[in-house]
Order: structure tokens, then sequence, then C-alpha cells
């Protein structure tokens, strides 16, 4: 499954949630609190050096700087994004 670090006050984070939701990719939810500054820790700048929200991570290693055909290759081997594909979508055809 696919988490997504994401902060309700995001306006970022927002856009990817509608995203996910509108394609119904499951996805769970851990909340960065912007307003205490957890993007900034430590161990949330292990999930993103950038230390911003939104990050999502899969279940699968795709190291610090992926490249775009590691990207592509998990997106494929994903059963969300197989969910999410045009042809599954409940007003294909
Ligand atoms: N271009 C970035 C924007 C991310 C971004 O600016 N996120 C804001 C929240 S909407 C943030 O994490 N701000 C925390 C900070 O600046 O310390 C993206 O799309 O991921």
């Amino acid at each position: 499954m696919l988490e997504l670090y994401s902060y309700y006050r995001s306006s970022a984070a927002y856009r990817v949630r509608i995203g996910l939701n509108y394609k119904a990719v499951d996805y769970r939810q851990t909340a960065v609190n912007l307003l205490a500054n957890e993007q900034q820790s430590d161990r949330y700048r292990q999930i993103n050096p950038q230390g911003l929200v939104p990050a999502l991570r899969f279940n699968q290693d795709m190291g610090a700087y992926p490249k775009i055909m590691a990207v592509y290759n998990t997106c494929n081997g994903c059963a969300a994004f197989a969910a999410a594909a045009p042809e599954a979508q409940p007003d294909a055809g």
C-alpha cells in the first residue's frame, strides 16, 4: 500500500489526495504537523530530504533519487495503480 505523508492544511498535499481519491488508489495517510515543524525533523527528512509535504512512499525501494524508469516500473508493479488505470474505471467503455 502507498503511504502519503500529508497535513490537512497543506494545499500541495490536498491536491495529491484529490488525485489519489479520484483514481480510487488505496493509500494510508501519516500526518506531518507543519505547525509543529515536524517536516524539519530528522525522521521526516529521511523520507523527504526537502523537508516539505507531501511525500508519497511506495512499498518498494526506488532509491533516494530514482530515475524515471524506476518510478515507471514501480508504478506498473503496484496494484493500486493497476486499479487506477483508465480501463479499470467504472465508467470505462
Ligand atoms: N512543489 C512542492 C510544494 C510542497 C510545499 O511547498 N509544501 C508545503 C506545504 S503546502 C510545505 O511542506 N511547507 C513546509 C515548509 O515550508 O517548511 C511539491 O509539490 O511537493
